[in-house]
């Protein structure tokens, strides 16, 4: 086994990781900006190294400063998380040069699914289905304008460095292929440092569903059932569950052995996600993704498996150690982002002053903060997770609004009520949903009515405080907390006069 890891991150996804190396006996070493000395992340590693100011260029993303704290803790491998470094081949090879093990797959396999292009022509060779589309990039309009003819319109213009929805153009008629292709050029320079675009047939509204797979070195790969993330904002996703509502016996047996091909023609080491686009009762690869991912702990929830202790036998050579995959009951994860809901999800930052987590059977919170902790600008909004695990949908939507009902964040706003709503929501509940959700759920985004609403809990707040009482009548008829949950107090953009209580 592994001695002892540095872990090139900070938040909930370090700390997630720190706990697993503690359980199976590894040492862990947590590197900090100063942004983060007093993180949870931090106090709880076995040590703690400073790399740098709270800008990520100079910190997390510094791959001479994350090196340097390696040798100096000792430490035999890095495992990146997610974000930051975890998908940067130069990054996997600098480990990897210095000796140290990385825990992931190797610098060629980042690199080929990096490049979208590539990724597609390896994909189609293993026999996974793609998105109809070119497999080169397109040197000009010319040969932009050929490609589209062939594909047929509507198509979507993507970026070749690309995912994440950045330099993707959809166009529906050839008249506005020119503005479009440029402006896709640019936005990629501008993300990527690289302008190649290729051409994918434009999908309809799909759903998105993403299979978790694992590979060791000994050739055993399997994977762990799907994922759906359909509800997501701007390719931010905020709610994944598995199973998928919609998936089948068959459906799942095909994607399955699709994903399982990715991987080997990926030539996989690891932890991976392999992505599908569903759309029309057919699936397409969409990419794969050389991480673990933020939405693991509900494959973790309904298989039993622990992705990272997998991850760290893999790493040190050992097999996948999982008699068999038999998935249990459904689970649910809610994405806590330190973000208005009601003011178009802009970042919050400011102090924790009360936190007071869910518990109870089923239950599990993934976080990186504690109360008093201070929430900057400085990284990504997503503070916490909170997953839900029972024996059917409903149980854990019923169970997850139950454990929303409980949460209190105080002093930042959160997108926990955004949640709340959602698990009211009918087309929700019925499983109805793709990628384009919110655009046909903008209610669920309005401030309407949460004014009246926050009186009730202002009150509400103020009598807890003063006796812990679960249940209220007021003079307004309103009487319990229940039905809101993650307030902040005052909320945030609020601008009225206060009822007299104080936050
Ligand atoms: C598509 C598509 C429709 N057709 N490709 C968005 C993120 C990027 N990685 C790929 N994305 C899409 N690619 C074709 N050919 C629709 C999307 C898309 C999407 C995909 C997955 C999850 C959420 C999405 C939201 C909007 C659009």
């Amino acid at each position: 086994m592994l001695k002892k890891v540095l872990v090139a991150n900070r938040g909930e996804i370090a700390v997630r990781v720190i706990r697993a190396c503690r359980e199976i006996g590894v040492e862990s070493v947590a590197v900090f900006s100063e942004a983060d000395r007093l993180a949870p992340h931090v106090w709880l590693a076995d040590e703690a190294y400073p790399i740098g100011p709270a800008r990520a260029a100079e910190s997390y993303l510094s791959i001479v400063r994350l090196l340097n704290a390696a040798q100096r803790s000792g430490a035999d491998a890095i495992h990146p998380g997610y974000g930051f470094l975890a998908e940067n081949a130069d990054f996997a090879a600098a480990v990897e040069g210095a000796g140290l093990t990385f825990v992931g797959p190797s610098a060629e396999t980042i690199a080929l699914m990096g490049d979208k292009t590539e990724a597609r022509r390896a994909m189609e060779a293993a026999g996974v289905s793609v998105v109809p589309g070119t497999k080169e990039t397109l040197a000009d309009l010319d040969a932009v304008r050929d490609a589209c003819h062939q594909v047929g319109y509507p198509v979507l213009l993507k970026a070749a460095a690309g995912g994440g929805g950045k330099g993707m153009r959809k166009v529906e008629v050839e008249t506005d292929l020119e503005s479009a292709f440029g402006a896709a050029q640019r936005e990629a320079q501008a993300a990527f440092s690289d302008s190649r675009i290729y051409v994918e047939k434009f999908l309809e509204n799909p759903r998105h569903i993403e299979f978790q797979i694992l590979a060791d070195t000994q050739g055993n790969v399997i994977h762990l059932n799907e994922r759906e993330c359909s509800i997501q904002r701007r390719h931010q996703k905020l709610i994944e569950e598995s199973p998928s509502p919609v998936m089948t016996p068959e459906l799942r047996e095909q994607m399955g052995r699709q994903a399982v091909a990715a991987a080997r023609g990926a030539k996989y080491r690891g932890a991976g996600t392999v992505e599908f686009m569903v759309a029309g009762g057919k699936f397409y690869f969409l990419e794969m993704n050389t991480r673990l991912q933020v939405e693991h702990p509900v494959t973790e929830m309904i298989t039993g498996v622990d992705l990272v202790h997998q991850q760290l036998r893999i790493a040190a050579g050992e097999p996948i150690d999982i008699e068999s995959v038999e998935p249990q009951g459904h689970a649910i994860e809610c994405r806590i982002n330190a973000e208005d809901p009601f003011n178009d999800f802009l970042p919050a930052g400011g102090r924790v002053d009360q936190l007071r987590l869910p518990g109870g059977t089923g239950v599990r919170w993934d976080g990186g903060i504690v109360q008093g902790t201070e929430i900057g600008l400085h990284y990504d909004p997503l503070v916490a997770k909170l997953i839900v695990h029972a024996q059917d949908r409903q149980a854990a939507i019923a169970r997850m609004a139950r454990a929303l009902d409980e949460l209190l964040v105080d002093g930042v706003a959160t997108i926990a009520p955004f949640h709340r709503r959602v698990m009211d929501e009918p087309d929700f509940r019925a499983g109805n949903f793709h990628t384009g959700y919110l655009d046909l759920h903008p209610d669920l985004l309005s401030w309407e009515g949460e004014e009246e609403k926050l009186r009730a809990v202002a009150l509400v707040a103020a009598l807890l405080e003063n006796g812990e009482r679960r249940r209220v009548r007021m003079d307004d008829g309103l009487e319990s907390v229940g039905e809101r949950s993650g307030w902040r107090w005052p909320p945030a953009g609020w601008r009225g006069r206060g009822w007299g209580l104080r936050g």
